[in-house]
């Protein structure tokens, strides 16, 4: 704990997410399942390949393993929106990054809640993706009307954690007796609940609306629409899924598999039907779809040149596809990528030379037993062997894949049409602050490694280094 008597906003985040998976687990026991059989996936991964154990013990990413997840919510309103930004505040999470999900026909937008500083995602990584409803891209002026009224009566905060977000605000902190309570409260918002706030005959219509836009009108709440454990091998676990009772989706979303991993790979179990209740019932005789569990494996973080590289791969895989993937083309799905993506080094150096990722460097002992007076360059030390890097992982989302996982638990008859609808100006209108840039974030990591090597040569900080060590 700091001096201040305040509980760091990492601990309290590493609390939360705790106390998130928990909860899920006890909500949907399939995501326990999962969870079993990715820790069992990464313990022999560790043990079978023991230079991967090494390298994330070095990176810190081992110790924060076990613990790593993302979840994510969807949103009602902007009040809603920047009300959940605060909370989120608390536990030291920032929004990074602006998705538009409507160009896969989902009418949402979004951003991820994360830490921002390397000391903190180690303590932490957990991550919520948050989606905000976008009424506006809705056709039939009645019921958006209906809609926006319903989400206009709910409160989907306990006053608990709404004086506790204000207590934060306004002291700068929490004590551990309020941070308890914080997480406490806090997880009120993300929690199930099967009474709907609407009747079947409203429920139906929004839902023939889109599944979505009754997944977010028709509850109490936000509630957790899935947790992602970290894997070492989603291949493996893709294809043990079926022993375990877990139907996976059809394909994995991101790059094909590669010896470097890059960015991000994401699978998910199907959505689940769930009882619920409609205003006009006594019981529970309504079912719901939206919850699920994703498993995802992380890799290296692409500078704007690797990203766009990715980008325009992937482009020409699904192109070449002629369709969207699925059940029936899956595995042709995986060769085009696998072919469309040999253009992509999968080679560290490579990767390095033409700043196609961000890295992190460290002196090696023999760079620093032999440093006296050595060295003037970071490009001398690395070609010396005096430094080497690492890639610094991904720690955001991809919209391609995020729209696949939208995709497959909504069911894939549920495609509209909006278009390309993307306004970040309006989602930072609703949030009350404007989106972090994840490159920046990459860059400032790289930039801080670096300085941190120089210095134990007793160099000098070496200028802003942008994607490439010069
Ligand atoms: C979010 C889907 C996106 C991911 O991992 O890309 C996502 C949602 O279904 O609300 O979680
Ligand atoms: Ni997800």
């Amino acid at each position: 704990m700091p001096a201040s008597g305040f509980v760091s906003p990492d601990a309290i985040r590493a609390q939360f997410s705790r106390a998130m998976s928990d909860m899920y687990k006890q909500e949907v026991p399939l995501y326990g399942t999962l969870l079993e059989l990715v820790a069992a996936t990464n313990e022999a991964v560790l043990a079978e390949q023991p230079a991967v154990a090494q390298a994330l013990r070095r990176s810190g990413e081992l110790q924060r393993l076990g613990a790593e997840r993302h979840g994510a919510i969807r949103v009602g309103t902007a009040e809603e929106l920047a009300t959940v930004a605060r909370l989120f505040a608390v536990m030291g999470m920032q929004p990074v990054g602006y998705y538009d999900l409507t160009p896969a026909g989902v009418p949402v937008h979004s951003t991820a809640f994360r830490a921002v500083h390397e000391a903190s995602l180690q303590v932490s990584p957990f991550r919520v993706f948050t989606s905000l409803l976008r009424l506006e891209l809705i056709a039939n002026a009645e019921l958006r009307d209906t809609a926006a009224q319903i989400l206009a009566r709910r409160q989907i905060f306990t006053p608990g954690a709404l004086a506790l977000i204000e207590q934060h605000e306004t002291a700068g902190g929490l004590d551990p007796a309020q941070a308890d309570e914080f997480v406490r409260q806090a997880l009120e918002t993300f929690r199930w609940h099967h009474e709907a706030t609407v009747t079947s005959a409203q429920y139906r219509a929004l839902h023939e609306q889109h599944r979505l836009v009754a997944d977010v009108v028709a509850f109490k709440g936000p509630h957790i629409n899935h947790l992602t454990p970290r894997s070492l091998d989603i291949d493996r676990i893709q294809q043990g899924m079926p022993a375990k009772g877990i139907v996976p989706k059809a394909v994995i979303e991101g790059p094909p598999p590669r010896r470097h991993p890059i960015l991000l790979r994401q699978t998910s179990f199907k959505a689940l039907q769930e009882q619920v209740a409609f205003t006009d019932q006594r019981s529970a005789e309504g079912s719901h779809t939206a919850r699920f569990g994703e498993i995802e494996q992380r890799g290296a973080a692409l500078t704007p040149a690797g990203r766009a590289l990715y980008d325009r791969l992937l482009a020409t895989s699904r192109e070449a596809l002629a369709g969207v993937p699925s059940e029936g083309n899956a595995s042709d799905y995986m060769r085009l990528l696998g072919e469309h993506f040999s253009e992509f080094p999968d080679n560290l150096e490579h990767m390095h030379n033409q700043g196609l990722a961000w890295f992190r460097y460290r002196p090696t002992e023999r760079g620093l037993a032999a440093a006296a007076g050595h060295g003037r360059t970071l490009d001398a030390l690395v070609r010396d062997g005096h430094v080497v890097f690492e890639p610094i992982v991904y720690e955001d989302f991809l919209p391609v894949s995020a729209a696949g996982i939208f995709q497959s638990n909504l069911g894939d008859d549920a495609q509209n049409e909006y278009g390309q609808n993307a306004n970040q100006a309006e989602f930072e209108a609703a949030l009350g602050r404007a989106v972090i840039d994840e490159m920046s974030l990459y860059q400032a990591t790289q930039q801080r490694s670096i300085e941190q090597c120089l210095q134990r040569f007793g160099l000098p900080a070496a200028p802003e280094a942008g994607s490439m060590p010069s």
